[in-house]
């Protein structure tokens, strides 16, 4: 894997001379009409790696086995990058009032600096396939490939970034557990009234983050970001809480020549991990989600069902989207 660098040429163009930059002798252009930011070159290879290595584990349900292995591989892989790995273990009611055990995991890079951004994607996976057309799914887990792996595969591939190319900001990448352990569709309607039941690693680490006082700047949070033909929409809690943000890295993603899927479209209100982080730690995240008001779910065609396995996954879904977060990240 080769750190390629290319070269993103943000140029300045004034009333006046726009058009007198051909003149040989006088050819220097004054710096400050151009800004060069050097960006690293997003590996979505790599990215696709790391997505399969979690799937070959099976379905992230807490409580197995497959649950444990992939904690302890995310720890030690991520290790490898960052400068500050804390792991968080933490336990949670769920919808039926049983007891599970989850794993919050915390990256940072360049813990010294003030100025930080928070990256976050869920690495769990769904126990019930409870939107599976068969209903002899529902009880089975989802391999979660777009719903979890996808997202924290693109980070994984940026924290390897980030440990080759030093940006102006500290990052925090954190993985937060038990995302998708929420009332199932064929529970009883009375338990079906809390919202609460989801995100249940991010409402933990929003009451406890892994540093007293911890702040950041704004996060980003991914979920679903590799599917084929996506669609991202500006979220509409990310829109109440952090709308500057999400303006800023749209027009990010669409500069780079990504506008057919980050869309300037509202979307729909998903209560995801950013809900918490926005209402319990206040600090502003947006949620990049791929939704689409045609697959009658609002999300992609195989969301919650036992067919959200690696044949799913499109490279150059996460290449767009780890390119956005990195030029983001790198524009800071
Ligand atoms: C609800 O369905 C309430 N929220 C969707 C959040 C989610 C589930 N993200 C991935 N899986
Ligand atoms: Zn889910």
């Amino acid at each position: 894997m080769k750190p390629f660098q290319y070269l993103l040429s943000i140029v300045f163009l004034f009333a006046g001379i726009s058009c007198g930059m051909r003149n040989s002798e006088n050819s220097e252009v004054n710096p400050i009409y151009e800004t060069i930011i050097s960006l690293p070159d997003f590996d979505a290879d790599s990215a696709y790696f790391f997505v399969a290595k979690q799937l070959s584990f099976g379905p992230r349900v807490p409580g197995t086995k497959a649950h444990e292995q992939t904690a302890k591989w995310l720890e030690q892989t991520i290790s490898a990058f960052a400068d500050v790995v804390i792991v968080q273990p933490f336990s949670a009611r769920i919808w039926n009032g049983q007891t599970r055990h989850g794993k919050n995991i915390i990256a940072s890079f360049y813990p010294e600096k003030q100025s930080r951004i928070l990256l976050g994607a869920h690495w769990d996976s769904r126990p019930n396939a409870d939107h599976d057309p068969n209903p002899d799914n529902w009880e089975k887990p989802v391999p979660g490939a777009n719903d979890g792996a996808s997202g924290v595969g693109v980070l994984l591939e940026i924290a390897r970034q980030l440990s080759i190319n030093r940006p102006n900001v500290g990052i925090d990448i954190v993985f937060f557990d038990l995302e998708d352990y929420g009332t199932p569709e064929f529970a009883d309607v009375s338990a079906k009234r809390n919202p609460d039941t989801w995100a249940l690693g991010a409402q933990y680490w929003s009451q406890n983050p892994h540093k007293p006082n911890y702040r950041a700047n704004y996060g980003i949070l991914l979920d679903m970001v590799g599917a084929a033909n996506p669609r991202f929409a500006k979220e509409l809690i990310s829109m109440h809480f952090a709308s500057d943000i999400v303006n800023k890295v749209w027009k990010t993603a669409q500069t780079l020549g990504f506008g057919y899927a980050f869309v300037n479209e509202r979307g729909g209100e998903i209560l995801d991990d950013h809900y918490y982080v926005n209402k319990l730690a206040r600090i502003p995240m947006i949620n990049i989600i791929h939704y689409d008001r045609q697959t009658g779910t609002g999300f992609f065609p195989h969301w919650h069902t036992v067919s959200d396995d690696l044949s799913v996954i499109d490279k150059n879904t996460l290449r767009i989207v780890g390119q956005t977060v990195l030029a983001q990240i790198y524009q800071e």
